[in-house]
């Protein structure tokens, strides 16, 4: 069995590595500038321009991407390639109005595809395996990232997509399937649904690739224990590709960040300041290869470590640690983003104060989204049957917004607890 996809990328040094991303930098920057005017303006405001910029040294000098210029840009504005050149789009779920659409050429998918097949060949798979995918198939890009990296490894791949469990299992069974790819939390699931059918016999996974949504170790350790497999994590966002920017080896110890594609730095989110390695911190990513949606300094929001300490697998990339919070006030709950502000839309919309707290949790490894809302006064004397028939109209209109159900409570007028400072909207009880 091969230990890498491409060994020669995977465990070049790091003189190599930084010699491909220097040069892969400048060539990246002279493409954004010369065919993505919104980026270049951003550039010319901060006085930049791409004789500046020699090297990964010269990062520094160029502006940071955020999500809200993605907004801004939307939907053609930081197009690298004419649209006759692309092939695909992606999206990110759940936000409101104008979402993320992150554009692919065929080189991007086939890089990305790379990024996926090391993964995989990381968790042990060959062309021996079946690959079974049961994360969901659409414009989110886990089914999409997973299925090409796995054409690329070899393995038998079932394009699954999520839901359906009983016939995952029976696939499962019947297909012989051995690589399970899919979130953290449905893994747990259907590890419970194995139980509970009592088809523990006739399942023979021997590894799980999961990734997009935070899980603890406590949960690695019950699911590997419950699914008898390893489990490895993976990590990545659509605006940079999708799973597959950075993949957890057989030392479970941090996820390596494909280097030769990504050139990773941690930032104080606060004032934008370059941290030194080991410092905890704001995870930004330029992409050196992409060409239709090609991110420079592109701020995820996801807080993490970097460290560069020799890895037991022999891999050379620097890896990163598993995303310990955000530094924005994004919810990812059963793998759909979830921004604050859209729940407090539709409680305006619907005529309701902006007096709300919401009640996150994980149960039976299961995310579950609980929504408290003060009644308007003139409700409070309402009759049980009218107000659960407000709730309900909540329950729709918040899924209709979210993408994702939530449950309602409507409380008292005045008693969600007030807050001096900023306001406790959220309440996370997963521990993770
Ligand atoms: O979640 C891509 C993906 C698909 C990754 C399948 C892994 C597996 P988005 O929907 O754009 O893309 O969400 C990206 O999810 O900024 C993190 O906050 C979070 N995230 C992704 N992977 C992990 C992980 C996909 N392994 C956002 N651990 C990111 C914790 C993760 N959080």
């Amino acid at each position: 069995m091969a230990r890498y996809f491409q060994p020669e990328i995977e465990t070049a040094s790091h003189e190599q590595i930084r010699a491909w991303q220097d040069e892969r930098l400048v060539k990246q920057i002279r493409h954004v500038w010369d065919n993505v005017s919104y980026y270049r303006q951003k550039m010319e405001e901060k006085g930049v321009t791409p004789d500046d910029i020699h090297g990964v040294a010269d990062l520094h000098k160029l502006p940071f991407l955020t999500k809200d210029d993605l907004r801004e840009a939307y939907p053609y504005g930081l197009l690298g390639k004419p649209l006759g050149e692309c092939v695909r789009i992606h999206s990110t779920s759940g936000t409101t109005g104008k979402r993320v659409v992150a554009f692919y050429t065929q080189n991007d998918i086939d890089l990305w595809d790379d990024c996926c097949a090391r993964a995989l060949v990381a968790a042990g798979a060959d062309n021996e395996d079946v690959c079974h995918i049961a994360y969901g198939f659409g414009l989110f890009t886990g089914g999409a990232g997973l299925n090409g990296g796995s054409h690329k490894v070899g393995c038998l791949t079932i394009p699954m997509s999520s839901g359906n469990t009983d016939r995952q299992l029976q696939f499962m069974a019947d297909l012989g399937s051995s690589i399970l790819c899919c979130t953290p939390s449905y893994a747990a699931y259907l590890a419970e649904a194995i139980e509970e059918q009592g088809l523990k016999d006739q399942i023979h996974l021997k590894a799980g690739i999961f990734g997009a949504e935070a899980w603890s170790e406590n949960m690695r350790r019950d699911i590997e224990e419950k699914l008898g497999i390893k489990a490895y994590d993976i990590y990545g966002l659509t605006e940079i590709s999708g799973p597959g920017v950075a993949f957890e080896c057989e030392a479970q110890s941090g996820m390596h960040i494909n280097e030769d594609h990504f050139i990773a730095e941690i930032i104080d989110p606060e004032t934008g300041e370059v941290l030194p390695e080991g410092s905890k911190g704001e995870l930004v990513f330029t992409c050196v290869t992409k060409e239709a949606f090609p991110m420079i300094r592109y701020r995820t929001k996801d807080i993490c470590v970097l460290t560069r300490e020799k890895c037991p697998c022999g891999r050379t990339h620097v890896k990163m640690s598993k995303p310990m919070g955000r530094s924005d006030d994004m919810l990812i709950i059963r793998g759909v983003n979830v921004f604050p502000s859209q729940i407090e839309t539709v409680l305006l919309q619907q005529g309701y104060s902006p007096n709300y707290q919401i009640i996150v949790d994980r149960i039976n490894h299961t995310d579950t989204l609980e929504v408290l809302v003060e009644m308007n006064a003139d409700m409070f004397s309402d009759s049980l049957a009218k107000i659960s028939a407000a709730e309900k109209e909540l329950i729709l209109a918040l899924k209709s917004m979210l993408g994702l159900s939530a449950t309602v409570k409507l409380v008292a007028p005045k008693s969600i607890t007030r807050s001096e400072g900023k306001a406790v909207r959220i309440i996370d009880k997963r521990k993770i």
